[in-house]
């Protein structure tokens, strides 16, 4: 899963985007963390019921899912138009699963608003203007192409054609590509087009607001409510802060300013929400391990994100809750306990199992 980070200037991105790729390493000093580039990076998923299960089972190695995080600056008004080396940023957007869209929504003097004052709703709107511009731009370069084609008679480059200027009507009205009602027609122009992914909005507000929000992020999740996305609320600050912190000391803070958790996890919660993913579990005395893979994934479709060797000579999975797993305290006190079941290749995955792939190649 890739997660591109957009907003206007100085609202906070690299912020978010350190805090969370550095929270991963603390989290885990097991994963290899990595920067490949200063703008890309790899973030480990909290995870609590992997923590049970590795301590459960004694395991020598934890190894976290993971989330890949690119900072994508320089996106200004005018960006689809090619200012501020627009085109290439929004080139990043477009190779993004999903995209986070940080909203400043602290005010600080420190800290210049390159629109003169804090305005959620309408910096939202000059971003979310540049990327339907750039998506407009897309399809209409596709419909010029498509119609001219079409001249021939073809009758499905006529419908193409047709498909093409409806959903560029829509685009034109100002509603993003997402909130187009499916034509399978356009589903390679669809996966191509940014306001097409799915958006998370990140309400950033200072430390004192993280637990109750203030009225900048409440215009957040307005408008996030009515573009049916997500809204989730952090303070980058903050997170960059307890980044620092060892664990403990971290939770105590949490406590103090009212939080339960830190942002990253209700963050991460929400992506995976928003992109139809799941979780589920290997775990042994080696290495305990949290995989991700998306809802509705067989068994034998998630044994091959493990290993293409697993898929291909997949046998059956041993199946059991993660919570019984923990309760038994090894896999095969569990298995004696009958709490673990021999699954076959259609099985679908639920969030949560852990599984034993039985294959043989
Ligand atoms: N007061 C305050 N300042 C913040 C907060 N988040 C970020 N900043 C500051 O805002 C400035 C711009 O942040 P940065 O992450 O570089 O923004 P970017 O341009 O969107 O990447 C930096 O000086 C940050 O320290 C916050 O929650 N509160
Ligand atoms: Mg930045």
């Amino acid at each position: 899963m890739k997660v591109g980070i957009v907003g206007l200037p100085n609202v906070g991105k690299s912020t978010v985007f350190n805090s969370l790729t550095k929270s991963g390493k603390a989290e885990s000093q097991n994963y290899p963390f990595t920067t490949i580039d200063p703008n890309l990076g790899v973030a480990a998923v909290p995870d609590e019921r992997l923590d049970a299960l590795a301590g459960a089972l004694d395991s020598r190695r934890k190894v976290p899912a993971t989330v890949d995080f690119v900072d994508i600056a320089g996106l200004v008004r005018g960006a689809s138009r090619g200012e501020g080396l627009g085109n290439q940023f929004l080139g990043h957007v477009r190779e993004c699963d999903a995209v986070a869209h940080v909203v400043r929504c602290f005010e600080d003097e420190n800290v210049i608003h390159v629109h003169g004052g804090v305005d959620p709703t309408g910096d939202a709107e000059t971003i979310n203007t540049e990327l339907l511009l750039a998506d407009l731009g897309t399809v209409e370069r596709r419909l010029e192409r498509t119609s001219k084609a079409a001249k021939s008679g073809d009758a499905k480059l006529r419908a193409e054609a047709a498909a093409l200027e409806a959903l560029r009507d829509h685009l034109s009205g100002g509603d993003p590509a997402r909130t187009y009602p499916g034509d399978d027609t356009l589903e390679e122009t669809l996966r191509s087009l940014i306001t097409a992914k799915p958006v998370l909005y990140v309400a950033n507000v200072d430390e004192e607001s993280v637990a109750d929000g203030n009225r900048y992020s409440a215009e957040v999740e307005k408008l996030a409510a009515r573009e049916g996305a997500e809204a989730v609320r952090l303070s980058a600050r903050l997170e960059s802060e307890i980044a620092e912190l060892p664990e403990s000391e971290a939770r105590e803070y949490l406590e103090m300013l009212g939080v339960e958790t830190a942002g990253f996890e209700g963050f991460v919660r929400s992506a995976y929400r928003l992109l139809g993913l799941l979780t589920f579990f290997t775990a042994g005395e080696k290495e305990s391990r949290a995989w991700t893979v998306r809802e509705g994934a067989t068994a034998r479709t998630a044994a091959g994100s493990i290993h293409s060797d697993m898929e291909r000579g997949f046998i059956a999975a041993e199946v059991g809750d993660w919570r019984d797993i923990v309760a038994a305290g090894s896999w095969a006190k569990a298995k004696e306990e009958a709490k673990v079941r021999l699954e076959g290749r259609d099985y679908p995955v639920k969030d949560g199992d852990t599984m034993l792939v039985r294959f043989n190649v």
